[in-house]
């Protein structure tokens, strides 16, 4: 009488597969370096949810393609084979638990990332602190009045990134105004009388854009800060963040705009906070803070762009930039 073969049982080596799975997983949601550097204070709360994404889905892509692989090498068609499959109808127990699993998953998904959004300031859509104007970091001899900026007073929600539950009622550090237009981002420092080509902004400080388009949708991509926004006709948003590093790294509009849509890049730059007092002085177009003056100035093309080429605007930009209504 032949001796029976040994083998592992099957519920062993399914244990064992099961651990080798989640154990890569694991690991590789958590260093996969998919993802650029991470430059804002919200960035890691983005990343840690795209890491546990990337692991449900690499243990599923070893599940299904393990089990793929497998069938095909030990149930393929063996030489002098020619019955047929065996006929299987159905599985209640296993169709429940196919069902289960992923509706979990994405119920705890969903819960997550409704959570993060509510932590980076997704939920702040009545800009609460849109109408101030407050910089208490950059020290300047005098600010002008918020009521003399119309852009300031419009009563309508802000969709974006606005202050997170932490900053709650907390004006913040600095606000810039970001236009898009086929094919170029303008930034307007409204209390500081400058316009810049590219976004500056201090380290570690609380910085509000608010987001509008000239033309078209365009959206305001920030990368490394994980940071986007449309930026829509007629439809002010806005970004609320603290830059953690210093540096240039790239803005990129992420919404198809037109022919030239893939030009459409600019830099931040992430200033250290005394550097960036410095990047003021060199470039405020008004000596005199005074507003009236500083509109006027913005107005007149001439004077604009003594300032504007140093900053890297083209005469183009500046006109399309004037033309708004
Ligand atoms: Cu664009």
């Amino acid at each position: 009488m032949a001796k029976k073969k040994e083998t592992i049982p099957s519920s062993l080596l399914t244990l064992t597969i099961g651990i080798a799975v989640a154990a890569f997983s694991v690991w590789y949601g958590q260093n996969n370096h998919l993802l650029p550097e991470q430059l804002s204070s919200q960035a890691p709360l983005v990343d840690d949810l795209f890491n546990i994404m990337l692991c449900i889905a690499t243990a599923l892509f070893l599940l299904v393609e393990g089990t793929i692989i497998y069938t095909l090498i030990r149930f393929r068609h063996r030489p002098g084979d020619e019955t047929d499959g065996e006929y299987i109808e159905g599985n209640f127990s296993l169709e429940v638990f196919w069902t289960a699993i992923p509706t979990f998953i994405v119920i705890v998904l969903g819960i997550y990332g409704v959570q993060v959004y509510n932590q980076m300031g997704g939920f702040d859509t009545v800009g609460q602190v849109a109408h101030h104007h407050h910089q208490h970091q950059v020290q300047l001899a005098s600010l002008p009045a918020d009521e003399s900026n119309p852009m300031l007073l419009a009563e309508r929600p802000e969709y974006g990134v606005g202050a997170t539950p932490v900053e709650g009622l907390t004006p913040p550090d600095l606000e810039v105004d970001v236009l898009g237009m086929q094919y170029a981002w303008i930034f307007t420092y409204p209390s500081l009388g400058i316009t810049s080509g590219e976004l500056h902004v201090p380290m570690g400080q609380d910085i509000k854009l608010n987001i509008t388009a000239q033309d078209v949708l365009h959206a305001f991509w920030l990368p490394q800060f994980r940071l986007k926004q449309d930026a829509i006709p007629g439809q002010p948003t806005q970004l609320r963040f603290v830059a953690t590093k210093s540096g240039h790294y790239p803005i990129v509009c992420a919404e198809l705009c037109g022919a030239y849509h893939g030009g459409m890049r600019s830099e931040i730059v992430v200033h250290e906070p005394d550097e960036f007092v410095t990047w003021i002085s060199e470039n405020q177009v008004a000596q005199n803070p005074d507003l009236e003056q500083a509109v006027a100035l913005r107005t007149d093309g001439d004077r604009l762009q003594d300032y504007t080429t140093q900053m890297g605007l083209d005469a183009t930009t500046v006109q399309a930039a004037l033309k708004q209504p």
